[in-house]
Order: C-alpha cells, then structure tokens, then sequence
C-alpha cells in the first residue's frame, strides 16, 4: 500500500484497502498505519523538495479512495474517529470563483493528515465564521484570485476581530501578497494572518499555526517579519515621485493622428459564437501556464526534458493531452464566445466615448482609463489605454472592440464525477486545461478579429509561438490586467455585447466571471497600443476618476485599493 501511495497508483486501491482492512483488528488502523506511513512519506518528500506537486496530488487520490473505502467500516463502529494533525477550514472568498489553488493547497493539507473542510467558492464571511465555530477549526484559510477578493479578506479579519474569534488565518491565491497581508490585513485581527506563497509552504505554515511548541516563535518571527514589511512599504510610499495627473496627461502616449493608420473597420456591431469547436481552440494553447499550475515551472516545451523535472512533466502532459482529447470527442466542455467593434474616440484624455452607431450622435456608454502616475524616464510616457483611440476632436472615426469567451460551460458535471470519485487529480487537471483553452479562446479569436472581423490586419501570418510573444499588432487588456486594473468597467462591457445573454458568462458581486474559465477584454487596433501597467496612482487620480465614474470618492478606493498609492 505503501507503494501504491507513493506512486499514486489507484488501479487496485478497494482490493489491497480491503485485504488490509481483513488484516487489522480494527478498520481505523489501516488508516493510521500503513495509510498515514505512507503519506509521511510522500509529504516528506513534498517538502524536501524530491516529489513534484502533480505526484502528490496522484498520492491524495490513492489515500482518498482507501479512506473512502474504510470510513462506513469506522462509522459502524462506535467509537471510531481517525485522528488529524488539526482542522483546516478552506474557502474561496464572496465574489470568487477560482479554486484550483484553494484545492490543491487542500490536497497537500490533507495528505499531511490534515482534515480540511472545503466551503466550495464565493463563500461569504459570515458563512466562513459560522463554520469555522460550528467545526471548532484550528485554522481559517482563505483563497482569491482577483483583486477585489483581497477587500473582502480585510472585512473578514475585522469580523474575526469584532466577534472575538482566535483562529489563525491563512491568506493565498494569485492576487495576494505578504505586503497586503501585513498593511491591511494582518492590523485588524490581533491573532496571526499568515500570508502563504504556495501549497508547498501551506503545510510548514500550518503546522506551525497548529503545534505548541512552534506556535510562539512563529509568531513572534511572523510580527516582526510583518513589522518590517510594512516600514518598507511606508518608507516607498514617501519616496514616490508623483506627477500631478494634469502634468501626467501631457505625457501622454504621442499618437500621430495625421498619419496614423485607422482604416474602417470589415464589421461593427456583435458576433456570437455558440458552439465553437474545441478542436480548433486546442491549437492555441500556450503550454507553459498548464505547467506553472502544477508548480512545475519552466518553459514548455523546454520543461520536458529538463534534468530534474522532465520525467514528472511528461507524465504530466501526457495525461493533459489524453484528457483533452476526451474532453473534445465526448465534449465535455461547450465554447461560447461573443466579439464586438464600436464606434469610439477618447475625450477629455482619459475616458472612451463608445457610440451608438456611426453617426456617433449618441453615446451608448463612456469608458474610464486610469492612467500611470509616477513620474516617468525621459521620453516614457504616462500611458492611459484612452491614449490609443483617436481624440473625438481629430474627427477621425476610430473604433473599439471587445469580448468574452468562454470554454467552462458544462465544467460542473465531471468535477462533480471526479470528485465523487474521489479523484482530486483529475478534477484539478481538468480545471487547469478549462482554463488554458479559455486563453486559447481569447488568442484565437484575437486573431480572428485582426484578421478577418475587424479584419485591420488582414495580411497578419504568425505561427502560435509568435502569438504567445504578443508580436501581432494591437492588444486586448482584460479589465483586472495591469493596463486597466478596474474589474467595474466589467459592467460596461456586458452592457456593449451583453455576454450573459450571448454566451452564458455571468458576473459577481466582485466582477468575477462564471464559469470560471473565460476571458473578457477590450480591443485596441492601433498599432502603437502597448501593455504597461497602471501600478499605483495617486489621490487626485483617484478623486477625479470617482467624479468620472459617478462613484463616491470610498466605494471608488475600495475598488481600486490595490492601486492606492497612498494611505486612506
Ligand atoms: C492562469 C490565469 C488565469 C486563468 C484561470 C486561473 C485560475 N483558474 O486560477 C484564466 C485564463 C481563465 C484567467 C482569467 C482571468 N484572470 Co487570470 N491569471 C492567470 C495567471 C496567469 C496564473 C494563475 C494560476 O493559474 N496560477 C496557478 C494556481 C495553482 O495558483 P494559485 O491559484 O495562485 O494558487 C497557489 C497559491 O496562490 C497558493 N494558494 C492559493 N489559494 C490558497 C489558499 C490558502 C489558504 C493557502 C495557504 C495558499 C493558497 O497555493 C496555490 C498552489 O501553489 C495569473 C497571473 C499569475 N502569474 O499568477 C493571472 C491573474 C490571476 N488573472 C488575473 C485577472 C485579472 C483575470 C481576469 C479577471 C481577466 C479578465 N478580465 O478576463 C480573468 C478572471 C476570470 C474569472 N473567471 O473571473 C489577475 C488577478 C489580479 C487582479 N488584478 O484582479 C492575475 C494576477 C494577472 C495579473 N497580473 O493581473 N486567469
């Protein structure tokens, strides 16, 4: 068994579970014996860096079915409980959807004899506390990958605070990190908030949370780490040098709109797409990111014969590709996408005025930018994405377009099927290859659009890779990447091409979409359009923007509190 464990071979899992149930006086000590010998082992060899994430994962699998197989022997039996190193509840917060990361730092707990209470996603706080009473959890931990679930872990250390609760909070996903964990969360709960970089760390992290005799030192360590996180971050905060957004307007991107290049567009309006084939989709995936998932890090397709971690990222990706065919001859997954191009031009420097039709007489609706407000060097300027769509002064009738796609509908069936199955691995494999057709979806139609829609580069020949290195002409920044880092402006784009309606994506309390994997974003035609990030902004950007988007000046910070630079 013990072998089976740490190969992750489930092929005869109920047989040997049960020859060693017939074996042991009682059920429980097949699980407390060879069971949890077995994942010591493969949790050592996690943490010592000597096993790869997707082998483990493999391992949770065989443990999971065995402990499946035994749990109505241990249930007969009065006193059976199998004892855990201590409860982990694990939740994605309000408004989020993702939980690929949530679920793998789970499996990781778990095979380190955690018992781990998984609330699912989009939970909100009072849930997450209730539960945590109701199950007398040792830890909280907390998942997000978008920024305005990083609010929402703010509002749930207060409530832990002013409920008197003492559980220690762990803090991971893609959005987070240890400086906003230590300057917004961390000061409002006095008990410990850890922020945690990867599952490879969950387990040290929580066993430390867990253990008397570690707790107090990493406590004590956590304070003065945390402490000195946060002078370094007020410390940078004085040292910004900020151009007043007046001055950082007239650095704005110099488009010469006399000679630039703005043809008319092959179409305007929308395009729905209601069942696109997956087949043509799989082309476009960019492999590295499906890797990057699995901790796994390296260029694909480098990583597969890289000395250390080739061997586990072939398997691995033989076992992607044997998934995706499956997922595209029983069809899993169902693709929709809608695309949009508009009549626009940017006014009063910042914003988009996207119109009606091309009488552009009436204004449909307005987009605000944020633009980059540190002092740039020489000849840098201060990018806003307003600044790659010709001024409503130039008469020029410039246009925007606009998307949604996605590969995620129809996801929710086989999770439940592999997680009923007790099939962690594929259930995450799965996920992971939902999302990378979602970005496939979006290069695809990219393309489609520069070629043949809008169709403004006509002539473009470039093979996969050279999409991937973004060589084409014009981007498409998706409301929450760092050029427009606003997920409200979300309502506006589903406003333009209605993708709830059209292809069955639905947005959150906090601009999350559902299903998770899909994709929405803006269009830029303009050959000088460049990605560059917004990063911090200072407080007159923010008060004018509040004016602009009709928001009050506090619900426009909270949006936006990761781009504050400066203190509210
Ligand atoms: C792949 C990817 C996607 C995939 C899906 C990702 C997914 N399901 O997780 C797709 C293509 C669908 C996607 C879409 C979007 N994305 Co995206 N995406 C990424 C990318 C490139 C990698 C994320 C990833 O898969 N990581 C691998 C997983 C396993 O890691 P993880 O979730 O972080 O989890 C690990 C740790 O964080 C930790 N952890 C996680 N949770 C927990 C919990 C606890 C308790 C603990 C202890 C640890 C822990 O352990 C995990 C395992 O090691 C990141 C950039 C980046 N480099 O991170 C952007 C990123 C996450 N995306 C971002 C954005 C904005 C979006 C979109 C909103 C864009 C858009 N308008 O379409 C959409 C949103 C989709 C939606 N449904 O709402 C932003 C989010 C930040 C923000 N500004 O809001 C990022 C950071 C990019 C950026 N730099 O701006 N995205």
């Amino acid at each position: 068994m013990e072998h089976a464990l740490i190969k992750g071979i489930d092929a005869y899992v109920v047989e040997d579970t049960e020859e060693a149930r017939l074996s042991f006086e009682r059920p429980i000590q097949v699980i407390e014996g060879p069971l949890m010998d077995g994942m010591n082992v493969v949790g050592d060899l996690f943490g010592d860096g000597k096993m790869f994430l997707p082998q483990v994962v493999k391992s949770a699998r065989v443990m999971k079915k065995a402990v499946a197989h035994l749990i109505p022997f241990i249930e007969a039996e009065k006193d059976g409980k199998v004892q855990s190193n201590g409860k982990i509840l694990m939740a994605t917060v309000k408004g989020d959807v993702h939980d690929i990361g949530k679920n793998i730092v789970g499996v990781v707990l778990q095979c380190n004899n955690f018992e781990v209470v998984d609330m699912g996603v989009m939970v909100p706080a009072n849930k997450i506390i209730e539960t945590a009473k109701a199950e007398n959890v040792d830890i909280i931990g907390l998942s997000g990958l978008i920024t305005p679930s990083l609010d929402e872990m703010v509002h749930l250390a207060k409530e832990l605070q002013r409920l008197n609760m003492n559980v220690p909070v762990m803090i991971g996903g893609a959005t987070t990190s240890k400086a906003h964990t230590a300057v917004k969360i961390d000061q409002n709960y006095e008990h410990p908030t850890v922020w945690v970089k990867d599952a490879s760390r969950a387990v040290g992290v929580a066993q430390s949370l867990i253990s008397k005799d570690l707790k107090e030192k990493f406590v004590d360590d956590l304070k003065v780490d945390y402490e000195t996180v946060r002078i370094n971050h007020a410390g940078r905060r004085k040292k910004t040098n900020w151009a007043k957004i007046e001055d950082a307007r007239l650095n704005k991107a110099k488009i010469d709109w006399n000679t630039s290049d703005i043809g008319v567009p092959a179409f305007t309006g929308i395009k729905i797409f209601e069942d696109y084939s997956l087949e043509e989709i799989k082309e476009y995936i960019d492999w590295t990111p499906f890797f990057f998932a699995w901790e796994l890090k390296g260029r694909y397709p480098k990583i597969l014969t890289d000395k250390e971690k080739g061997e586990e990222a072939t398997k691995l990706f033989k076992d992607a590709k044997a998934m995706l065919d499956k997922i595209i001859s029983e069809k899993w997954l169902t693709a929709k996408a809608v695309v949009g191009v508009f009549p626009a031009n940017s006014v009063n420097d910042d914003d988009v005025e996207v119109y009606s039709d091309d009488s552009r007489s009436e204004v449909k609706t307005t987009l605000n930018f944020l633009r980059t407000q540190t002092q740039q060097p020489p000849g840098r300027p201060n990018y806003c994405l307003s600044d790659f769509i010709a001024p409503k002064e130039t008469e020029l009738k410039d246009h925007i377009g606009a998307f949604a796609v996605t590969t995620g509908i129809g996801i929710d069936e086989h999770v439940k099927r592999f997680e009923d199955e007790h099939d962690d691995y594929s259930s995450i494999m799965l996920k992971v290859l939902a999302d990378r057709l979602a970005e496939a979806f979006a290069e695809l139609m990219h393309k489609r659009m520069r070629k043949e829609f809008w169709a403004y580069a006509e002539d473009e020949s470039l093979d996969n890779a050279a999409l991937i290195a973004e060589e084409y002409k014009g981007i498409r920044p998706a409301p929450g990447y760092p050029a427009c880092p606003d997920h409200t402006e979300k309502a506006k784009l589903w406003d333009l091409i209605d993708a709830d309606q059209n292809a069955g994506i639905s947005i959150t309390e906090s601009f999350a979409m559902l299903p998770a994997a899909s994709v929405s974003g803006w269009y830029f035609s303009n050959p000088e359009s460049k990605y560059y990030a917004v990063a911090k902004i200072n407080r007159d950007q923010v008060e004018d923007y509040a004016k602009r988007k009709n928001m009050t000046l506090a619900e426009t910070e909270r949006w936006l509190s990761p781009n504050l630079g400066y203190d509210n």
